[in-house]
């Protein structure tokens, strides 16, 4: 069976870093195809047109009978699959699929599929770097780095791969060796109508997988399972059978599987609860696909972290200043906050705000309460935040982040942390998380 027809012509709707991946790989197998974007002046457009002149690029408004001319759209997981030009070519037969779908088609190699609203580039990473502790040729991307399509090679071993709720809607049959979702909470609200449809995308990683890690604190990681589908678990409550959890013995916390003590707690360097429980579901995935613990674990003792992610930036008088940029929804601001706040002397002083998909702050409010000693709001949505805060905590406004930095060097006393976690992404004031992570940093570099 060809795996790609090659009589079909196909669209790529989008091009930016997916879609040039994809022009990359239908090039290269000869395969028929024009590339649109509704942008003017897509992030690719000058590569496109100096390493494949020939292909036909339409930018701008979607063109309905355009899109109707191929058999297959390849639509980029930035746009929305109720776009209605995509709506409209469904209905007249054109298929809707994307990259994740066509690299399942050819990757050769075992998939570690990982989704979850939270904490998917942390466990993707930490799986890819026990793997390579443990000798395998392993490939790690997706969601997070380097797109899939430009993964695939016959010398790779295993892929651990980052997926997205987007990237999944559009992905028919993964067939992943072992698949997970990590925890679920309410993130990309103005793409889905609801809780149920965000969940339902994020639960298609779970489609022709043979095994299965889930969370036990969260119920809405738990697929529905056929009888007999291997099924490991990870939370941070005692283990049982096929269980990854945590265990006290002697005063000395243990990262442990089933019965048996793997590792103290204190030996990680990543800091906070979180942290546990992605360490325990980094060890469920590897497990799945037979990495042997020693490498496992003696990946877990040097891994430090990402950047922008609960990062440590410098102490001042007393103070530790942290970035946690990368808390773009309000479950990761929640698990930075409660994480951090029980780890430190005094309290936190946190910066919030952004743009908040359309999420509902409320569940801020009590952690807020009793951890923080005063928040300092900016950006586009930050009435929203104050709203649901309400007058639990000291709220400060500003207009930039040079001048939250200042008001929380204001506000801070010795033992306390300052905090950047948004809890929004970034967009209304920044070209993107890293960005806002980098310029705060600096701005508290700076502080004398
Ligand atoms: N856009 C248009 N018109 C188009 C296509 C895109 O306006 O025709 C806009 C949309 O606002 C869209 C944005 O451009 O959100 C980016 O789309 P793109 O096609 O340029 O994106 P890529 O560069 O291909 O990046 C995508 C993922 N982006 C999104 O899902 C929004 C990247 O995830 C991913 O790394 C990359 O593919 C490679 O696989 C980023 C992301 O923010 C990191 N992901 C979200 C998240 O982590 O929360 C899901
Ligand atoms: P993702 O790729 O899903 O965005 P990251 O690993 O980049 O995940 O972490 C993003 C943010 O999520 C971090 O800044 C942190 O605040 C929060 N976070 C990390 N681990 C967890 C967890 N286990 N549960 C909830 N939030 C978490």
């Amino acid at each position: 069976m060809s795996l790609i027809a090659s009589d079909h012509f196909r669209i790529v709707v989008g091009l930016g870093k997916s879609g040039m991946s994809l022009v990359r790989f239908l090039a290269n197998r000869g395969v028929s195809f024009a590339v649109a974007d509704t942008r003017e002046n897509p992030p690719e457009l000058a590569t496109l047109r100096r390493d494949y002149p020939q292909v036909d690029v339409r930018c701008g408004e979607l063109d309905v009978e355009f899109l109707c001319r191929a058999d297959e759209l390849y639509v980029s997981p930035g746009l929305a699959l109720a776009t209605p030009a995509l709506q409209a070519a469904a209905a007249r037969g054109v298929k809707l699929s994307g990259d994740i779908e066509l690299f399942a088609r050819h990757a050769k190699a075992p998939i570690i599929a990982i989704s979850g609203s939270n904490a998917k580039s942390t466990v993707t990473t930490l799986v890819g770097e026990m793997a390579a502790a443990a000798g395998k040729r392993v490939a790690v991307g997706g969601n997070l780095g380097t797109p899939a399509l430009d993964l695939l090679s016959d010398d790779v071993e295993l892929y651990v791969m980052e997926l997205s709720s987007f990237q999944l809607e559009t992905t028919d049959h993964l067939g992943a060796e072992v698949a997970t979702v990590l925890n679920i909470s309410e993130d990309h609200m103005d793409r889905y109508s609801g809780l149920p449809a965000y969940h339902l995308a994020k639960h298609r990683i779970f489609r022709g997988a043979r095994q299965v890690v889930f969370n036990r604190q969260d119920a809405l990681t738990r697929p529905l399972l056929g009888e007999g589908m291997p099924c490991w678990s990870f939370g941070l409550g005692v283990p049982d059978f096929k269980g990854f959890g945590l265990r006290e013995e002697n005063g000395e916390k243990y990262l442990a599987f089933e019965f048996q003590n793997l590792m103290p707690v204190r030996e990680l360097k990543i800091r906070g609860a979180h942290n546990q429980a992605n360490a325990l579901a980094a060890l469920a995935l590897g497990h799945a696909v037979g990495l042997p613990f020693d490498a496992m674990l003696s990946a877990l003792r040097t891994f430090a972290g990402l950047e922008h992610r609960c990062q440590w930036v410098r102490d001042l008088d007393g103070v530790a200043w942290y970035n946690d940029s990368k808390a773009t929804n309000v479950g990761a601001a929640l698990a930075a906050i409660e994480g951090l706040g029980a780890d430190i002397q005094g309290k936190l002083v946190l910066i919030a705000g952004g743009d908040g998909k359309g999420a509902d702050f409320k569940d801020l409010r009590d952690p807020v309460a009793v951890n923080c000693r005063a928040v300092v709001l900016m950006g586009r949505d930050r009435e929203l935040i104050a709203q649901a805060l309400g007058d639990g905590v000291p709220l400060v406004r500003v207009a930039s982040l040079d001048e939250a930095v200042q008001q929380c060097r204001a506000l801070a006393q010795s033992g306390d942390a300052v905090l950047l976690s948004p809890a929004c992404a970034s967009f209304d004031m920044f070209k993107n998380y890293e960005e806002r992570g980098q310029l705060f940093a600096r701005a508290v570099e700076g502080l004398a």
